[in-house]
């Protein structure tokens, strides 16, 4: 790629919009954007201020003027678009999850291994300086050895039983939606900060009725979930998009032999640290925080233009990557493979009920 990195985005909705404006924050150029229908692209474009509309998903991924596909349509058109873009030589973003089945999602990961392009997954909360900290200070031993890893993720929007979103339909999500839109976050950043990885579970699912007309067509409104780690430490996690005022709460707290971590997406500028002689709220960028936070904390982070902030410097590093960098934790079709097997795990477990092993 020579000159600003050139993006193409398939599926302008709402987290179509948040790539937008992440891709001019990190210096990027709106190349396309594509919708259901010409009458959506050019709808799209005006909105988002895209150089162009693509006539079509198709067009776009195989057009010249874009260098990085962004797919974020509904989930059950993941896979062949990305699958498509890799084909076409693009560098891709592909919004979790991969598939919606576990078998589609080790088969992007394969073909994303042999590609010689960037595939990229937003799990975001891994750009919060705060969290780059918490992992610096894990890194640097500060906590000792991790006995809990615990927190949960509370959304509200679906609380009523007449809200409704095409992830409610097993059919457009995938089999999970609770743990399989969120739950992946919280499991991706707390094995991202800690180096542990999850290696077996037992969960539980539940789901509010919703009247005739909107059946929940099985998919769950909230996830309870008990694990222990390859590493020896115990957890747990609480999954919920029917937590009234609750809009976007991913906390975690990291409980080790000699202090602990705690992140709380509600204040995120600064993290909790614990001892049990004191214990300290560590602003981002403080002089006691990690050198891992430095790299992150130049994005001016806020609650919420946070989260857009993560996106920026998320998509950055996906540029920079472009370019031949290897920015540390870029989560990549690995990672999007990773939170298909954690996933498929959660809802074997939910369906049969016992304990489940996650390789
Ligand atoms: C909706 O639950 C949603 O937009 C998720 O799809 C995103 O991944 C999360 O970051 C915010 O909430």
């Amino acid at each position: 790629m020579t000159g600003r990195p050139r993006s193409g985005i398939i599926g302008p909705g709402f987290i179509g919009e948040v790539h937008a404006r992440a891709v001019r924050a990190a210096g990027g150029v709106l190349a396309a954007v594509a919708g259901h229908s010409p009458e959506s692209s050019a709808a799209a474009a005006t909105r988002l201020l895209a150089e162009r509309a693509a006539p079509s998903a198709e067009e776009l991924v195989e057009s010249d003027d874009v260098d990085v596909v962004h797919i974020c349509t509904p989930n059950h058109l993941h896979a062949p678009l990305a699958e498509r873009a890799m084909a076409a030589g693009k560098h891709v973003i592909c919004e979790k999850p991969l598939s919606t089945d576990l078998d589609g999602a080790r088969r992007l990961a394969k073909l994303a291994a042999a590609a010689p392009t960037v595939t990229a997954v937003p799990f975001v909360y891994r750009f919060y300086p705060t969290v780059r900290d918490a992992r610096g200070r894990v890194r640097r031993g500060d906590l000792g050895s991790l006995h809990l890893l615990h927190g949960s993720y509370l959304q509200d929007w679906l609380s009523r039983p007449e809200d409704h979103n095409w992830r409610v339909d097993a059919s457009l999500g995938g089999g999970s939606r609770a743990f399989g839109d969120i739950g992946v976050h919280w499991c991706d950043v707390v094995e991202f900060t800690t180096g542990h990885r999850i290696a077996r579970l037992v969960a539980r699912m539940m789901a509010i009725p919703r009247g005739n007309d909107r059946p929940a067509r099985g998919t769950e409104d909230a996830a309870a979930v008990l694990f222990e780690t390859d590493r020896g430490a115990l957890g747990s996690l609480v999954v919920s998009q029917i937590s009234p005022g609750r809009k976007n709460r991913l906390w975690f707290s990291l409980d080790g032999a000699g202090a602990s971590a705690q992140f709380d997406q509600e204040l995120p500028d600064a993290l909790w640290v614990g001892s049990r002689e004191q214990n300290a709220l560590v602003p981002r960028g403080g002089e006691s925080s990690t050198g891992d936070a430095a790299r992150y904390n130049i994005v001016p982070v806020g609650h919420p233009q946070g989260y857009l902030d993560c996106f920026t410097a998320f998509v950055a590093d996906v540029y920079a990557a472009t370019a031949g960098d290897t920015p540390d934790g870029l989560p990549t079709f690995d990672d999007g493979l990773r939170a298909a097997v954690v996933t498929d795990a959660v809802l074997t477990s939910a369906r049969g009920g016992g304990w489940v092993d996650v390789p």
